[in-house]
């Protein structure tokens, strides 16, 4: 080991203002990584032992589940399941908390969590990501979750993984954003990336833009705007991967936005694709803390108050300029 390889835990150790205490976090982040580490395995091997396509089921989000989404989601249950100090697991494939009353202490929390994001790219060996927020748990709740429907902003933590040509690991505990990268050889995420800042502009933008006719007006003309000028110094171009954790940290890195805006319904509301409390959320923390920003189209995601666990809502996250341009020209009415 390199005198310069910081891991993870060590790093969350002497990190300074975070939101909850450095031995809670190193705890709860070790154990993430632990399963980033058990994911990235798996995903290497996966097409030579059969273990792609579909398992047959459907999961509360009327979604054929694959068999990659359900091992994902096993992976945090078992990993967890001695997982004091948390004592709640919210997860995209169960319709339920997953409660484990033998984990509460004074101190205890909830992980938030899309196991296996961008499950379309599964079976085409494409990018893909593991999506967490971590929040605290008022004593006595049981499994009422009225302590957990609050707005992002009482996140004390956040990030996901990104399962690309190299494994990498961001969050946030309130205090910056953090980049690590999984030496395999040492078997340990190592710091790779310190207080990341996102560009306040970028060149690219990720939409799946096969859906334009569903979208409110002003939705569209944002897109023809930016996609409209002339000049290749200002104009933009497309990087959709399908997988939002790539896209995100393709902002992260390089600026831009990602977008997946609301689909009118016949009621003319806007009906958003992605999940905000553990997909938006989380990662309009890491943007926020990032100097970036995640918007509903209409206000700052991590101000929405959730009126369910599995609630959706459209996003415009990203470079700063870019979302304020969003809000700006109306794109959600
Ligand atoms: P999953 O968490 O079920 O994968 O859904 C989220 C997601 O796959 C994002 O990662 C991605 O950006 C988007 O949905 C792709 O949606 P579409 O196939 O409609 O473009």
């Amino acid at each position: 080991m390199d005198e310069h390889d910081v891991t993870l835990s060590r790093h969350v150790l002497i990190r300074e203002g975070t939101r909850a205490p450095v031995t809670d976090l190193a705890l709860i982040l070790e154990r993430i990584a632990l399963i980033g580490k058990l994911i990235a395995r798996q995903l290497a091997h996966a097409s030579i032992r059969d273990e792609l396509g579909y398992t047959g089921d459907t999961n509360v989000q009327g979604e054929k589940v694959k068999w990659l989404d359900e091992w994902t989601n096993q992976v945090f249950l078992k990993t967890f399941a001695h997982g004091f100090p948390v004592c709640s697991l919210v997860s995209e494939e169960m319709e339920e908390v997953h409660h484990r009353p033998e984990n509460c202490r004074e101190n205890s929390y909830a992980v938030l969590y899309d196991p296996l994001d961008g499950s379309s790219n599964t079976d085409v060996n494409g990018a893909l990501g593991t999506i967490f927020s971590i929040r605290r748990r008022a004593p006595g709740h049981g499994t009422k979750i009225d302590d957990i429907l609050h707005p992002g902003t009482e996140q004390v933590a956040a990030g996901y993984i990104l399962y690309g040509p190299a494994t990498q690991l961001v969050y946030t505990a309130g205090n910056g954003v953090d980049g690590f990268t999984l030496d395999l050889g040492l078997g340990e995420f190592v710091l790779w990336r310190e207080n990341l800042r996102m560009p306040r502009l970028g060149s690219t933008y990720a939409v799946n833009q096969g859906n334009l006719s569903k979208w409110h007006p002003g939705a569209r003309k944002f897109i023809e705007h930016i996609t409209s000028r002339k000049d290749k110094s200002t104009s933009y171009s497309l990087r959709y991967t399908g997988a939002f954790v790539a896209d995100f940290h393709r902002c992260l890195l390089e600026g831009g936005l990602y977008l997946y805006p609301g689909e009118v319904t016949s009621e003319g509301k806007s009906k958003g694709k992605l999940r905000l409390m553990y997909e938006l959320a989380p990662l309009s923390f890491v943007a926020e803390q990032a100097r970036g920003k995640g918007s509903t189209g209409k206000g700052r995601i991590l101000e929405v108050n959730p009126s369910a666990i599995h609630e959706r809502q459209p996003v415009y996250i990203g470079s700063a300029l870019e979302v304020d341009l969003a809000e700006q020209m109306r794109v959600e009415g």
